[in-house]
């Protein structure tokens, strides 16, 4: 294992380019063969030698310019076995290189490996050298021809770019060839073998160019694909109307692949999703995959221009692609439903995960600096919080300025592989606005800087000379890899209200970009209420001790979705603390703003928003060290009063019949049935019997996924009878399903029982179950860590225990899923001495040996 940091300033061009790839690939069940032709052109005119990368490469043959050459030696494991070639001609020269493989024994999932005897390549970041020698690294982009053979059982052969030629050959084999003839990094190259159904549809672009769009999956589980092809045809278009960005080949074909490492892959005009990010059917996903898989589509859409015409320069320079499509992503899915609620799916993420990673062992910059495994970098804080600075960037041009950044960004730069730097100078150059706001000055802290700002706020106000003021201050805490921290550039929007709930003024932005700064308004006869940082227009933490009644103000007229539903938390952390402070507050004012949201005419979803108790972990900041039994305790108390005063009205809604169709992905349609199962879910905090047979019978009656699943979650409260006789008819009735599989697994492991660990541990040797498959751990285990704190960090420690346990087995598999799963073990520094002691064990276990260097960062950060 090569434990060895890579520094950004290292950074160095290569000295030989590769311009073109001439691949074959001969495909056989017990090995495939790879020979790979390669028009090297030097760079750097002294160079005479030149290291490519590979790993667990068998080295059949090795020819330059057609001649063998035996001036080479390939390296030690610990520098995953490259490949130097020495006494190489000047100027440029061809390699020939065939190497064999083992896909079907390959567990990482990355490079080449099969999948339900499928065929399928993951490259990014650094899959590419699993498959042949190679300059693997994305500035180093080659145009790609490829050969498939293999035989007929897999009918499908398919390769990035354009179908050139396909037939018979002997032996019951057969053969594609693929072009592509736009250039592309490694990471990028895909290939599919396989048995699999599709289904296709030919659109016009812009321009009235035809591209033909393909969606390929198991042949027992094409009917779930339409969702996926008109997510796809809304992708292409929107961005043709809101980027003016066509699509440039002549096919698009998407894959869906059960045994996958992340979401999905953007690979130029192949794109390779997990069957849960692409497949899609009332029948067998909720309403909620369903807006996923829309989501998900767009953003691999959208990196044909964000990422695969203009590539990174390093994978220092990963948020330049990430960061910039998940922000295309989020405005595509809010032009898709509302608005408001993809926002605050947003808010939840970087506020109960990114800022968590921000401040705990593994924090660092939206552009990081140093690594050991790039895999590792993959993070909410590259992809979610790199998202929130291009939010800020358009808020802060305005939308019209910020398209015509994009356009000189792309006139600067299409076919090559640039830094954030450069996109930043490209929306700074482009209008007046860019010039004045100067992305390359302050602003750029934010890809530098780790760590999460805080911003504290005070008000005052003075009847005599009718003023009012918001002192605003900022401060990012020291965070492990940096102990110094500027300040950074905030917007904050803002609007005032009176305590009546009318507006008083417009929504406007106050900068603070210096340590403190104040706002004064005159004119106020009576204090304002001040509704700040509306629609999250930075990623800060806030504190201001606005009075409760600001706070109700705020929760029932703001026009501000994200304020009404931060106010609410803020109202419902406070009644959570003063109860762990041993007192007893009131539930009434909650109940009466809570009921009066529910009458309001605010959109069904957003009721749900505003109203959600919110995850156990949103209120771990009200102690610390976290006795997560004591923060459960004290939520549980604040649930079930409200929930039983409020069950009246709860009742009302769960016992209205539905105005539309259950099956009708109208957003309408979709906000009615989360009103609905948002309320049969509330109601079972009551624990009360009746709620247990009426989530029963909803189960009973329910015709499509979204309302099982509701009534199935809220049936996850009460271990008894009725709870298990739902859940074994959900196993009989789809266990041919992987994908509702994956949602038993995950049922199960969320229950808050004490007989889950055991549970758990019995389903690790089901059927449904399999280490391999990352869908699967992530379910259980996944469910376990992220989605049951409470049976996770039992104090008996038999939670960390059989966490532990599994993440050591996947290890052995794979890498990249072990690294990722370990993520709640890591933050061990927030919890109690007791739980501290048993989690720092548990990340001490872990360490071994023959670990995978991905866990060995992850451990090794969390325990320094
Ligand atoms: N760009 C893709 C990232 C990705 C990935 C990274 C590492 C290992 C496996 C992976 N699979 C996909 C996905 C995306 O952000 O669009
Ligand atoms: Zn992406």
């Amino acid at each position: 294992m090569s434990t060895e940091i890579k520094y950004l300033k290292d950074y160095q061009p290569t000295a030989y380019t590769a311009k073109t790839l001439d691949m074959l690939f001969d495909i056989h069940d017990d090995q495939t063969l790879v020979t790979t032709k390669t028009e090297f052109i030097r760079q750097d005119g002294n160079a005479t030698s030149l290291r490519l990368n590979g790993r667990n490469l068998e080295l059949l043959e090795l020819h330059i310019n057609d001649a063998p050459h035996s001036d080479y030696s390939v390296g030690e494991a610990a520098h995953d076995h490259e490949l130097v070639l020495n006494n190489l001609p000047a100027d440029g020269f061809t390699l020939t290189t065939k190497v064999k493989l083992h896909p079907e024994h390959n567990t990482a999932l990355e490079g080449l490996y099969q999948s339900s005897g499928i065929f399928t390549t993951q490259c990014e970041a650094e899959g590419f050298r699993r498959i042949t020698y190679a300059l693997d690294r994305p500035d180093v982009m080659s145009t790609y021809h490829v050969r498939i053979e293999a035989d007929k059982k897999y009918p499908c052969l398919l390769s990035n770019g354009n179908l050139l030629a396909s037939g018979d050959l002997e032996n019951g084999r057969h053969f594609a060839e693929w072009h592509d003839p736009h250039v592309k990094p490694s990471y990028l190259f895909a290939l599919v073998a396989g048995d699999l159904a599709h289904i296709e549809k030919t659109i016009k672009t812009r321009s009235g160019r035809d591209v033909l769009l393909q969606l390929y999956t198991e042949k027992a589980f094409i009917h779930q694909a339409d969702w996926g092809m008109e997510a796809l045809i809304k992708s292409i278009r929107w961005d043709e109307e809101t980027f003016d960005l066509e699509y440039d080949l002549d096919r698009f074909m998407i894959v869906a692949i059960g045994d996958f490492n992340m979401g999905a892959m953007e690979n130029k005009g192949l794109n390779i999703f997990n069957t849960s990010c692409v497949l899609a059917d009332t029948e067998t996903q909720t309403d909620d995959d369903f807006l996923r898989v829309e989501n998900i589509i767009g953003h691999e859409y959208f990196h044909n221009w964000t990422g695969n015409r203009i590539t990174c320069r390093d994978w220092f320079q990963l948020a330049l692609k990430e960061g910039l499509t998940v922000f295309r992503d989020s405005i595509f899915s809010a032009d898709m439903t509302t608005k408001g609620i993809k926002r605050l799916e947003e808010v939840n993420t970087v506020r109960n995960l990114q800022f968590v990673e921000d401040a705990g062992p593994t924090a660092h910059p939206v552009r990081p600096d140093k690594f050991i495994e790039i895999s590792n970098f993959y993070t909410l804080t590259v992809y979610e919080k790199g998202g929130e600075v291009i939010r800020m960037m358009w808020n802060l041009l305005g939308e019209e300025n910020f398209k015509k950044g994009m356009k000189l960004y792309f006139k600067r730069h299409d076919g090559h592989a640039v830094t954030v730097e450069d996109f930043a100078q490209a929306m700074t150059d482009a209008s007046e606005r860019g010039k004045e706001v100067n992305l390359m000055g302050q602003f750029f802290r934010w890809y530098t800087q780790s760590g999460t700002p805080v911003v504290t706020v005070t008000s005052e106000f003075d009847a005599n000379t009718k003023q009012y003021k918001l002192h605003f201050s900022q401060n990012t805490p020291a965070s492990h890899d940096q102990a110094e921290k500027q300040p950074v550039v905030i917007p904050i929007a803002m609007k005032l209200f009176n305590q009546n709930g009318q507006a008083i003024d417009d929504e406007r932005v106050f900068i603070l970009d210096t340590e403190s700064d104040t706002f004064v308004i005159d004119g106020q006869d009576t204090a304002p209420v001040a509704s700040l940082f509306r629609n999250f227009s930075a990623p800060v933490k806030v504190e201001f001790e606005q009075s409760d009644a600001d706070l109700h103000t705020l929760v029932k007229y703001d026009d501000d979705l994200f304020v009404r539903f931060d106010a609410m938390q803020l109202l419902y952390k406070r009644f959570v603390k003063a109860t762990l402070d041993g007192h007893s507050p009131s539930i009434d004012e909650l109940v009466d703003t809570a009921r009066s949201v529910l009458k309001s005419n605010t959109d069904a979803a957003e009721k749900v928003e505003i109203l959600s108790i919110p995850a156990l972990s949103v209120f771990y900041d009200v102690v610390s060290p976290v006795d997560v039994s004591a923060v459960d305790n004290a939520v549980k108390h604040l649930s079930t009063a409200l929930a039983s005063a409020l069950k009246t009205d709860l009742l009302t809604i769960v016992n209205t019949a539905p105005t539309h169709d259950s099956k009708d992905m109208a957003f309408e349609a979709i906000a009615e049935r989360r009103l609905h199962g948002f309320a049969l879910n509330f109601l079972a905090k009551t624990n009360d019997s009746d709620i247990a047979e009426l989530a029963y019978q909803s189960y009973q009656n329910a015709s499509v996924m979204t309302n099982r699943m509701d009534a199935l979650n809220a049936l996850n409260n009460f271990d008894g009878e009725l709870r298990d006789k739902a859940l074994a008819d959900f196993y009989e009735t789809f266990k041919h399903d992987p994908q509702v599989v994956d949602k038993w697994l995950s049922l199960n492991a969320r229950a808050d029982f004490d007989k889950t660990i055991a549970r758990i541990d019995e389903l690790l040797e089901h059927e449904a179950f399999s280490l391999k498959t990352p869908n699967k751990v992530r379910s259980l285990i996944g469910g376990l860590a992220m989605g049951n704190p409470v049976q996770f960090h039992r104090i008996d420690g038999k939670g960390y225990e059989l966490f532990t346990k599994v993440i050591k087995a996947v290890d052995k598999l794979n890498g990249e899923i072990s690294a990722r799963m370990v993520f709640p073990l890591l933050q061990w520094k927030q919890y109690d001495e007791a739980r501290q002691a048993m989690m720092k064990s548990a990340l001490e276990s872990l360490k071994s040996d023959d670990m995978t260097k991905n866990l060995y960062e992850q451990v090794t950060k969390a325990l320094a």
